[in-house]
């Protein structure tokens, strides 16, 4: 039984050139991640961003608000971004190159209306569970290698509360691509290393 799993972050149309919340070169790391797919042992996870159509995340749902503007919500501030990943939309879908078959499981997060979900671990209320732990833990998962999009919110995000519960967490930054708005990847570096990631 291997104690490892490679959770692949947003892999997604949506994330990549071309679609609604494109990250910059997030289709050039398919091929890298296809192979570390291919040659981990373990567990393989791929997570899914799943908000419905009028997901408060959406900078369309306020009046009169830019996308990549910071909005109040109740659980604290929230970046207002373009609409992405709707529900059964093909900007939703994973990216057609990635070698999805070989997964064990598709989590997916952000299908709550009024809550965005970075983590692949905690909502952004920062308390409420996906089930991710429960998973991992019940398998006897104790370390993990993380790659994706995008490196500053749901690597970052993941990578820091997987630390924080305790997991080994490595995160291949090579196969990683950033959104980088205002100082946000370099803020994420210092974070996920002050949280014990290892950065490779
Ligand atoms: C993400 C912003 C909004 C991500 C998801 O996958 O990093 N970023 N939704
Ligand atoms: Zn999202």
């Amino acid at each position: 039984m291997s104690d490892h799993a490679l959770i692949v972050i947003d892999l997604q149309i949506d994330f990549c050139p071309g679609g609604a919340l494109a990250v910059a070169g997030g289709d050039g790391i398919v091929p890298g991640v296809n192979a570390l797919i291919g040659t981990e042992g373990g567990a393989v996870i791929l997570t899914q961003d799943w908000h419905p159509a009028d997901h408060a995340s959406f900078a369309s749902q306020h009046a009169g608000a830019a996308p990549f503007s910071v909005t109040g919500m109740p659980y604290g501030p929230q970046t207002l971004w373009p609409d992405h990943c709707v529900q059964g939309t093909p900007g939703a879908a994973f990216h057609p190159g990635l070698a999805t078959d070989r997964a064990d499981l598709i989590l997916r997060k952000g299908f709550r209306r009024a809550i965005d979900s970075y983590s692949a671990f905690f909502e952004n209320d920062r308390t409420t569970p996906t089930g991710l732990e429960g998973y991992l833990r019940t398998r006897g998962i104790t370390r993990l290698t993380l790659a994706g999009l995008a490196t500053d919110y749901c690597v970052n995000f993941s990578a820091v509360d997987g630390a924080h519960l305790g997991f080994d967490v490595t995160v291949r930054t090579d196969l990683c691509r950033a959104i980088d708005l205002d100082g946000s990847l370099a803020q994420a570096m210092a974070g996920m290393a002050a949280a014990g990631v290892t950065l490779a």
